[in-house]
């Protein structure tokens, strides 16, 4: 196995790949994606720094989404008791309606309108004369039929253009009901360069709107907040089945499986632990901020991975009992890890892999395809920023370009009365002093081998190169590349939704995965595929008149 997929590599040298993946373009579109395809630490590369979160160059077939996805889908699509209503016209809300395939369970309340689909459905007239009046009546509708604690309104594009004023008809709608939180996101499609401004949009508004507006205390020991984790496949039960056995209490999820009530007890918490760097690394440094709580980064990705985290959030608490008993689940939870790996991995050790998901993903995945004994050739984020890649240290020398600046960045200051530091100075010396990292992400590019090529905003043109040129044996990505990529003889597996698999996570989901690649690297039933114009190409056709 291992010296099938050595020989495809020795075939090509990524500064050839790289060559032929620009060659088709002209000049000026060649020189714009050279500074988005790095070759890992090779010296001969005149692109050191990989170019992120920059416009996708017009004509290109993008894999990203929009910034209306972003925030709908993404960061608000996960909450089961708010009432999400697009302002717009049908086709984007009934395309963002259940598309992800974040899950959720309705709790005790009974509350869940995650299956509902919410429009003004606008038309032609509401774009001419103003579509406020309608929105008000949604949200009326919305209230008098379910009297929920929360509604909040998304804006796609032609709300921005025809210049509705949502923030106003929200905010007298929360004052007339009185018992409802209602308030608006500017999340037009075009306002960001991809999903990853919807995301800021969001938590933007849910920080200012939501989090601290619930301080009835919230019981338990250990109390954490999972930050970017939207259980996906059922990611979330997993992790909260595994933080429930430790006895770390999990306040708030930001925004699996979560509730309104969740984002407003989040002040509460003694720890933020951040899964998804890319979505919501600015919302722990405002909470952090604002009412003193710490965070680290986190990753449960990997039975490995998963481990390591557990172990990092029982240091910072540092109490005896939590560090043993994260011990004991740990020695409970491997065996079943183990026992996969060892029928596995000979049938998958040396293989290769792409991974290509949006802006977290490619990232923690090599942790479960390492542990598969696995390479990564190729990789990249649809929207990540630089420091996704290269790890925070790199903040302070990112050039906000114009499309940054139109994001609006909170200023937050320490609350007078709720601010508290978790942990005291001391605490924080003597962790540091042991190798504890707060506020710390590397990124993706230090895990990576070298000479391998990462690749940033990947596009379906070079997408079907690559795997032309370097034959993985998997390539990982979403829904728009799975047949593209199955054409070609490859398979194929989602990131995003999983296709209809999951959970991944945690250590059940680790053996989920084990199992998944197996049967997908190790069946031959794509490349035994042909097309009708592969097997005979000299099709004719006639017109029906002739
Ligand atoms: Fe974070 Fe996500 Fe991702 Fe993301 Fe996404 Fe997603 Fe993703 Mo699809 S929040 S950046 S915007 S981990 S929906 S759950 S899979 S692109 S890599």
């Amino acid at each position: 196995m291992a010296t099938a997929s050595k020989k495809k590599l020795v075939r090509w040298n990524p500064t050839d790949i790289k060559a032929e993946l620009l060659e088709k373009y002209p000049p000026k579109v060649a020189r714009k994606r050279a500074k988005q395809i790095m070759i890992n630490e090779a010296q001969q590369s005149d692109t050191p720094a990989l170019t992120a979160n920059v416009r996708t160059i017009p004509g290109i077939i993008t894999m990203r989404g929009c910034t209306y996805a972003g925030c709908k889908g993404v960061i608000m699509g996960p909450t089961r008791d708010i009432i999400n209503i697009t302002h717009g016209p049908i086709g984007c809300a009934f395309y963002s309606w259940l598309t992800r395939r974040n899950q959720t369970d309705a709790g005790p309340d009974g509350e869940n309108y995650m299956t509902y689909c919410f429009s003004t459905d606008m038309q032609e007239q509401d774009i001419i004369f103003g579509g406020e009046k309608k929105l008000a009546a949604a949200i009326q509708e919305a209230y008098d039929l379910f009297h929920p604690k929360s509604i909040a309104v998304f804006a796609t594009c032609p709300v921005g253009l025809i210049g509705d004023d949502i923030h106003t008809v929200t905010a007298r709608m929360k004052d007339q009901f009185g018992d409802c939180n209602v308030y608006a996101f500017s999340c037009e499609g075009y306002k960001g360069v991809s999903q990853s401004a919807g995301h800021h949009i969001a938590n933007n508004q849910v920080f200012r709107h939501i989090v601290g507006e619930n301080d009835k205390p919230k019981e338990g020991k250990y109390k954490i907040n999972l930050l970017g984790e939207y259980n996906i496949g059922g990611d979330g039960f997993e992790i909260d089945r595994i933080f429930k056995k430790c006895g770390i209490t999990c306040i708030s999820t930001f925004s699996g499986n979560s509730t309104y009530d969740q984002f407003a007890s989040a002040h509460q918490a003694d720890l933020n632990a951040v899964m998804c760097h890319r979505s919501i690394n600015y919302v722990a440094d405002m909470i952090e901020s604002k009412y003193g709580i710490p965070w680290i980064k986190v990753n449960f990705i990997g039975a490995k991975s998963t481990a390591k985290s557990l172990r990092k959030i029982a240091e910072y608490f540092g109490d005896r009992n939590l560090i043993e008993q994260v011990e004991k689940v740990i020695a409970e939870e491997m065996p079943e890890v183990e026992a996969a790996l060892a029928e596995i991995t000979p049938r998958t050790a040396g293989k290769t892999a792409m991974l290509f998901v949006g802006g977290s993903r490619a990232h923690h995945y090599q942790d479960l395809f390492k542990e598969l004994g696995m390479k990564t050739i190729s990789a990249g984020y649809e929207f990540a920023h630089q420091d996704d890649y290269e790890g925070r240290q790199v903040l302070p020398n990112i050039k906000l370009d114009a499309d940054s600046r139109n994001i609006e960045e909170l200023e937050v200051e320490a609350d007078a009365t709720r601010f508290k530091p978790r942990r005291s100075a001391k605490q924080i010396e003597a962790l540091k002093k042991g190798g504890f990292q707060f506020k710390h992400y590397d990124g993706l590019t230090p895990d990576m081998d070298k000479e391998t090529l990462i690749i940033d905003d990947l596009n379906q043109y070079e997408a079907e190169k690559l795997v032309e040129i370097m034959q993985p044996d998997i390539f990982c990505a979403g829904i728009k590349e799975k047949y593209s990529i199955q054409k070609l003889g490859v398979p194929m597996k989602q990131l995003h939704s999983y296709d209809s698999g999951g959970p991944y996570a945690g250590f059940k989901g680790a053996v989920n995965f084990y199992h998944e690649i197996d049967r997908l690297v190790n069946s031959k039933v794509w490349s035994y595929m042909k097309a009708p114009w592969q097997k005979n190409p000299q099709l004719s056709a006639s017109y029906n008149w002739e």
